[in-house]
């Protein structure tokens, strides 16, 4: 029998509106305290609704002061109203319109949801549901509307007035301090992505000519002062909005697009329509204030917002169970828009980091969740990990399972057949069925099911018949919810790699049962479809390298029987530099769970250093400074705690870490001094792709140098911070400062302090590297900077790289055995809880790994998360996030 439980959401229970709004036409006349909205709604019944339905419009601690229907007043009797709800009982069957007047007070919205303010401007957040914080309103992603908004507002206090579409007219009230804006948008759209700003900023303006010729007014508003380092955004936006021409060719719709920047944001930014909002650390860059990962993250939010505007905005989602829809085909497409401006090979490996840090870790733990959860009580809770980076990769293996040109036709498709629409995953499926004439029932298994499939891989040479066997086999895990786990469809891109490291022609025994076929074969993709299966290849001369899951064809964790040697190899010639880098993490992940399992020191010496050999191998031989800086970077401490899997004590995780970066700093000291002293420090700096992969492996080297030789790592690093010309080598010379007890990392930390003092966005760089030092000492510190200027609980940047880089970075002390980060990220919790859910829950989030802890860590992680349950007057974000957590 099923609890009762009023919060949930169910796929299942989706039912079509039973009223339409085909126009929506608003009044904001803007205030700090008290902001007038009339809303006036074009209301119809929904042909395919329920007949006779009552209309039901959401609201969230709104203040109603009147309505009118058809412009005369509507007697109370007629309708009820919380300030959560309007029911309208009995309205008319004819369509009609309703006028709503509401009063807000934006100063005191700390939820950063509906309209609020930021700093001296107003502005909107409204994805995912908080336009019923403005107006009551069908707040549903399939109601699409045409919006009018007129803005009112102080001409002083606020000069600037945008919103949504294109601007109509503007002009002052007479005889009054007051001025007004109109704008239209042409597009229907859902109210998650209406916006409004108000204030007094910047501006940096370029325009951008369309492929069809279209000339196109292009804005970015900052703080006064800031407009210097927009210049970087501006320029990423233009070679987004032609990115999407040649590769979709897709072109921008309204006359004007808008971004502006605000420095209290609850995540990177939103993709409202025509109206970017973005948080302002993904605007703001000059060299001396950003890094280079600064930079690239700038690059990427600002293409993922523009992509939006065809997946998301002009096809957007039928309900929020279809997120991924929009968001894993648009970070499919930022992560495609990157690898063409910068290294392919490079941002793939990145990506794959990023999946494996976050999502794998999402899905080991208990928050476990499919790309298409199928309920959800708090839907802000689902902009995760697994909806956004592994709904990315679905994208991406279903363009390797249909191959480029299907793929291609089957994106044109869904273009021209669901534009206007509000879509489902469904939708998007059957254009790749029309293109490849494929079934994809199959593949559509990975949006339900949850959970990190294994892949193992076994071959055995037979050296007489010259072939080779493999036996390939896969096993999903029990997720919460999910006991039973199904094969699914896996496609995996593979390489014979000879003794001699050439490639070896892929010759099979083709259709025998369960042999491969021959466009597996021509393709280089072999298709796991069942539990099992074995295939055995012909005319192999010598035992080879079997090299699989190129490019990381498939969101899973590979489970290879290759020998050290046979890694080495690969790391060394493999085609495929996806494939070579993971070679070298395989190698370096299995030093470190020995280590960390405490596997008696020493049996691991000859292995370590035939590592170090193969490292400086790639470091002699490679011209790819970028791609050497990740091979030479060890998978993190949560990727190694999760490969460990249960009773992991992060402290043992942590110290083999450490050993081994000492280990390759000794082996490869000549190397990376060279490189530390040869990649040109003095150039002047320019953030592109090369420039930035050359600093990357040389504070790559600064970093391993340290770890092998305090002293000389301490002089390095001084030296380099001294001297940076830029925040990139700064920033990554004090990060190893940091790592080193004593007066010089203090010294340094006081010098960034009072270079950057007042440049909030630097200082957060400051406070993160502080919360992450990974040792005793650091929650009172942490502690210590709550309390200083450079801290505030209110803005999200803060909280995040402060609090949250404690709770995400610093394995070893949020998980120290006393319990002390646990508690303490609990009572911040509970702290952020009332003044904004959103963030709090976030916070909490960190909890996810919880369960594989060693028991003396379980024990205290536990009780924090039953102290949080247990507290009364929890927000649904924070309630939902610690009841599954311990569920
Ligand atoms: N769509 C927004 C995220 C909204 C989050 C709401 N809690 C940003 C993005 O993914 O582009
Ligand atoms: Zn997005």
């Amino acid at each position: 029998m099923r609890t009762e439980d009023p919060q949930l959401v169910r796929l299942a229970d989706y039912r079509p509106p039973d009223f339409l709004i085909d126009r929506v036409a608003l009044d904001i006349k803007l205030d700090q305290k008290k902001t007038r909205v009339t809303s006036r709604l074009s209301l119809r019944r929904n042909p395919i609704g329920r007949a006779g339905a009552p209309l039901l419009l959401d609201g969230d601690e709104l203040l109603l002061l009147g309505v009118t229907l058809d412009g005369q007043p509507l007697d109370t009797s007629r309708y009820a109203v919380t300030p959560e709800k309007f029911t309208f009982a009995e309205p008319p069957e004819a369509p009609f319109e309703l006028e709503i007047e509401i009063e807000l007070d934006p100063s005191a919205n700390t939820k950063l949801m509906g309209l609020y303010r930021s700093g001296s401007a107003y502005c909107t957040q409204c994805e995912a549901e908080g336009f019923r914080r403005i107006t009551y309103f069908l707040d549903r992603p399939d109601i699409l509307s045409v919006y009018t908004t007129r803005v009112q507002a102080d001409r002083k206090e606020a000069p600037v007035l945008l919103s949504n579409g294109n601007p109509v007219e503007h002009g002052d009230i007479p005889n009054s301090s007051m001025h007004y804006a109109i704008w239209y948008d042409p597009f229907p759209k859902p109210c998650y992505l209406f916006a409004l700003v108000g204030g007094d900023l910047g501006r940096i303006g370029d325009t951008f000519t369309t492929m069809s010729g279209r000339k196109v007014d292009l804005a970015i508003y900052v703080e006064h002062g800031n407009e210097p380092r927009a210049a970087y955004a501006m320029d990423a936006l233009k070679r987004a909005m032609r990115w999407d021409e040649t590769a979709y060719g897709r072109e921008y719709d309204l006359d004007v697009f808008n971004i502006v920047a605000v420095s209290d944001f609850n995540m990177g930014a939103m993709e409202n329509k025509g109206l970017n909002i973005f948080n302002d650390k993904y605007v703001l860059a000059l060299p001396e204030t950003a890094t280079d990962a600064d930079y690239a993250g700038i690059e990427r939010v600002i293409a993922h917002e523009y992509l939006h505007n065809w997946t998301g905005n002009r096809i957007t989602c039928r309900d929020w169970f279809q997120l991924c829809l929009k968001e894993g085909l648009t970070v499919f497409r930022d992560q495609e828009f990157t690898a063409d401006q910068r290294s392919r090979a490079v941002q793939r490996i990145a990506d794959v980091r990023t999946l494996r840090g976050q999502q794998f870790s999402e899905d080991a733990g208990p928050l476990a969740h499919s790309v298409r959860p199928d309920t959800y009580r708090e839907i802000n809770n689902f902009y995760t990990a697994t909806v956004y980076e592994k709904g990315a990769e679905l994208v991406r293996m279903l363009k390797v399972l249909v191959g480029e040109d299907t793929f291609a036709r089957g994106i044109k498709l869904y273009f021209a057949r669901c534009d206007g629409t509000a879509a489902t995953v469904e939708d998007f499926l059957a254009c790749f069925e029309v293109s490849s004439g494929r079934d994809l029932s199959h593949f559509a298994l990975w949006y339900k099911q949850a959970g990190t499939p294994s892949v193992a891989i076994a071959s055995t040479c037979d050296e007489r018949a010259k072939t080779l066997t493999l036996e390939i086999s896969q096993d999903t895990r029990p997720t919460p919810g999910q006991p039973d786990k199904k094969p699914l469809i896996v496609p995996l891109a593979i390489g014979l790699i000879g003794a001699n490291g050439a490639a070896l022609p892929l010759k099979a025994e083709v259709d025998a049962f369960d042999g491969a076929t021959q466009s597996e074969l021509s393709r280089g993709v072999l298709e796991l479809t069942t539990a099992r299966r074995h295939i055995v290849f012909r005319e192999i001369p010598d035992r080879p390298v079997v090299s699989v899951l190129r490019g990381f064809s498939a969101p899973v964790q590979l489970v290879q029987s290759a020998t050290d040697e046979d890694l080495v190899l690969q790391c060394a010639c493999d085609s495929d530099r996806c494939a070579r880098w993971q070679a070298a993490q395989s190698y370096a992940t299995r030093l470190l769970v020995a280590a960390a399992r405490q596997t008696p020191v020493g049996a691991n010496q000859a292995s370590i250093a035939a590592f170090g050999e193969a490292l400086r191998q790639i470091v002699a031989t490679s011209d790819d400074p970028p791609f050497t800086a990740q091979v030479l970077t060890l998978p993190s401490e949560a990727d190694i705690a999760r490969e460990i899997g249960e009773n992991v004590d992060p402290d043992a995780v942590y110290l083999a870490r450490q050993s081994l970066r000492a280990d390759m700093g000794r082996a490869l000291s000549r190397e990376l001094t060279r490189l530390h002293r040869d990649l040109d420090q003095n150039a002047p700096y320019s953030p592109d792709a090369r420039s930035a992969g050359r600093r990357a492996l040389r504070n790559t080297a600064l970093d391993l140098l340290a770890a092998s030789d305090d002293a000389a790592g301490m002089r390095l690093a001084k030296a380099q911070f001294d001297a940076a010309t830029n925040m990139t080598d700064r920033v990554a010379a004090l990060g190893v400062l940091c790592l080193i007890e004593g007066e010089a990392r203090e010294e340094a930390l006081d010098d960034f302090y009072k270079r950057y003092a007042g440049d909030a966005l630097v200082i957060d760089k400051w406070l993160t590297l502080q919360a992450i030092i990974p040792h005793a000492g650091t929650l009172d510190r942490v502690r210590r900077l709550m309390r200083s200027d450079a801290f505030s609980m209110g803005n999200p940047n803060r909280v995040r790289a402060l609090i949250g880089a404690f709770a995400a970075g610093n394995q070893r002390q949020f998980n120290a055995p006393d319990g002390s980060g646990y508690e303490f990220i609990g009572e911040c919790v509970l702290l952020l809880d009332p003044k904004n859910p959103q963030v709090a829950a976030r916070l909490l989030s960190a909890f996810r790994t919880w369960r594989m802890m060693e028991p003396k860590r379980r024990r205290p992680a536990e009780a924090t998360l039953q102290h949080i349950q247990a507290a009364q007057s929890l927000s649904p974000d924070v309630r939902d996030i610690a009841d599954r957590s311990l569920a």
